[in-house]
Parts: C-alpha cells; structure tokens; sequence
C-alpha cells in the first residue's frame, strides 16, 4: 500500500511514522509513506496556500490550485472518476464520516493509493471536496487545529491491519473493536504485586477457562463503559 499525506505542517510528521509497526511495515515494504509540504505545489511567487474567504468571515481557507497540482503528480489526474483502481483520497475534516475500524479494515483490505488531505479547522476550498475527495473523514466528535492528528490516527490504524504488518497474524484479530467490543484486562508478572493479585483462573493453564473469562471480562467492561456497543437481540442499541 502507498500512503501519501499532503500537509502545510510537514514537519508535524517527523518521526511519528518511524517507530514500532508502522516503522516494521516500512522496512518490510508492506507500506511506503510520503509526506508532501502542500507548498511546493504553490504556484505564484509568494507559495500562498491559503486565502481569505469569499463572503467574508475569520480564518483561512486553504486554496484549491496547489491541492489540485498535487493530486494532479501523485495520482495522475484531477478526474476523480478517472483515478485508478484502488484509489482513495480522504480529506480531513471535522465535517467528515467518523472514521471507525470498520472503516479502517475496509481501506487495509481495497485501498492500494491512499491520499490524505490535512485540512485546517478553518477550512478548504469546497471545490477540492467536489471534485479531487473519495472520502471525507472525521476521527471524532471535537475540534483539532488542523487534520494533521487525524492523518496519523487513520494511518496507524490501517497500517497495523495491513497483512503482515503485525508480529503474529491472530493479533490484529484480538485487539478491541474487531469484535465489536472493548478489549478484557492483561496482566504480566509479578502475580502478586504490592498485595494486588492476578486473577487465579490466568494463572492455571486451562485456556478454554481463559478464553471464557476474557470474554466475560470484554463484555463487562463493554456494558459499563460502552454499551452503544452492545446490540441485543432486537437489534437494538442498549443505550
Ligand atoms: Cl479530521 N480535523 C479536524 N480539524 N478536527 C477534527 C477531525 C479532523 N476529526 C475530529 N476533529
């Protein structure tokens, strides 16, 4: 998978991408990452990328013709119905569908070309959505300065579920939410911890008893902290 990120902070990305996993997949050549200074792409002497909006109103917005030029290099056509096969450009905005790990798993499994366009809060020039995005994403209900955070939120979490990107192939499959819920307690040694004790049933070996335990413990954690997770049997939210 390719991953390019356009930005006017690229700065913001130094070294963020270079450890643990994503910095494995990398090495490994299951993902090749780029960030790119939305600048460069800046056509007039002054390399603006933002401007004052029409109509009036604070803040800036950022202009359309240096986002163009630089989906124009990096895939080839400003055409959205022209990109290839596996092409996915995701701007960035509080205004976007929340990105979940559903969402996550559907990029890891079809994108091959992702582009992800930072946005700044106060805006980008309505065309670049119009014409250049495939998806408009949000990674929650608050405001960030810019999309910056979001890019790295959605690029660590599609990386870990690339194939191979995880040290053992079932990992990826426990981790929270692949199963719709919150993940159970873990525990490593000591078993007795300043008089703070590790539940006996980890500690005997059954791993049927295990498993049974952690789900009871997944689905507990789950009911108190999360049940907008928890679909019961009308299908219906228990929130
Ligand atoms: Cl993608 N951008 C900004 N500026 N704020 C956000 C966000 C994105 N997702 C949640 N809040």
């Amino acid at each position: 998978m390719k991953i390019d990120v356009l930005t006017i902070f690229p700065e913001f990305f130094d070294a963020v991408f270079d450890f643990g996993i994503i910095r494995r997949a990398k090495l490994a050549e299951i993902v090749e990452i780029n960030v790119h200074d939305i600048r460069e792409y800046a056509t007039d002497k002054h390399k603006m990328v933002d401007d004052r909006p029409f109509g009036g109103g604070d803040g800036m917005v950022l202009k359309p013709e240096p986002i163009f030029a630089a989906i124009e290099n990096l895939v080839g056509t400003s055409d959205r119905d022209a990109y290839p096969d596996g092409t996915r450009v995701v701007l960035l905005t509080p205004q976007g569908r929340q990105f979940k790990q559903a969402v996550g798993q559907e990029f890891a499994d079809e994108a091959k070309h992702i582009v992800m366009i930072c946005g700044r809060y106060e805006g980008v020039d309505e065309r670049v959505n119009d014409t250049l995005v495939t998806d408009e994403m949000s990674i929650g209900d608050y405001v960030l300065s810019g999309g910056e955070p979001a890019a790295i939120v959605i690029v660590d979490s599609i990386v870990r579920l690339l194939p191979n990107a995880l040290g053992s192939d079932t990992s990826a499959e426990n981790d929270s939410f692949s199963d719709g819920l919150l993940d159970c307690p873990h525990y490593t040694r000591p078993a007795d911890f300043r008089g703070m004790t590790v539940p006996e049933v980890l500690l005997n070996g059954n791993h049927a008893e295990i498993e049974k335990w952690r789900f009871s413990k997944a689905l507990e954690k789950t009911r108190a902290i999360r049940p907008d997770l928890i679909i019961d049997t009308n299908g219906e939210s228990e929130r």
